[in-house]
């Protein structure tokens, strides 16, 4: 009988508990959505007045980029091309590039080192006004040293290019790792231009 009572006992006790856990599961639940409505309340708000401010910062900029692709020859470095055009009536200086791409971001020029073309990191570039300056392979490029993922095509890079007075242009940038390998058939040997840029890399840090 005891057994009989006991069953039974458990038997009404258990939907109870089960019903006092949903009814638990339901008001934890409950205070969820809360919570998430709340935080997605604020979150808007909050992004919203920082939107509002960087707003005019793009369009501020006179400068424009066009024809931009990244390229990488190895799975350590990488490089981005792009002209940039100047519509001010003043010069326009790039003094630096930002991007989660790589651990590092600089600028660099290529030079004739004696019949051997070396690169080199160079503080600034200068966009002229009411003029255009190229970034291509074999001169100037941006360079990132330290990919955190590797570069394949049809991936993008996001980067903000900093000019100082003639403000941030953000610009995203499309991965063509076959971008001017046939235009410049004399530079042509991408493996040897990547491994340059690795050697180069190293030392002038030292
Ligand atoms: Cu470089």
């Amino acid at each position: 009988m005891n057994m009989i009572l006991s069953t039974a006992a458990l038997a009404a006790l258990l939907p109870l508990s089960a019903l006092a856990c949903a009814a638990h599961d339901a008001a934890t639940t409950a205070r969820g959505p809360e919570v998430l409505t709340l935080a997605a309340a604020t979150t808007p708000a909050a992004a919203t007045t920082p939107a509002a401010v960087a707003a005019p910062a793009p369009a501020a900029s006179v400068v424009t980029v066009s024809d931009a692709h990244a390229r990488s020859a190895n799975p350590r470095t990488g490089a981005a091309f792009m002209t940039l055009t100047n519509s001010g009536a003043t010069a326009c200086t790039l003094t630096g590039v930002t991007s989660d791409v790589a651990d590092l971001v600089e600028l660099h020029t290529h030079k004739d080192d004696g019949g051997v073309m070396k690169m080199m990191k160079i503080d600034s570039l200068t966009v002229p006004a009411n003029g255009t300056h190229t970034l291509a392979r074999g001169g100037d490029h941006v360079m990132f040293l330290g990919l955190r993922r590797p570069l394949a095509d049809g991936d993008s890079v996001e980067m903000v290019l900093d000019l100082g007075n003639c403000g941030q242009v953000p610009v995203t940038v499309p991965v063509d790792n076959g971008a001017g390998a046939g235009a410049a058939p004399g530079m042509g040997a991408a493996p040897a231009m990547g491994h340059g840029h690795g050697m180069m890399h190293g030392r002038p840090a030292n």
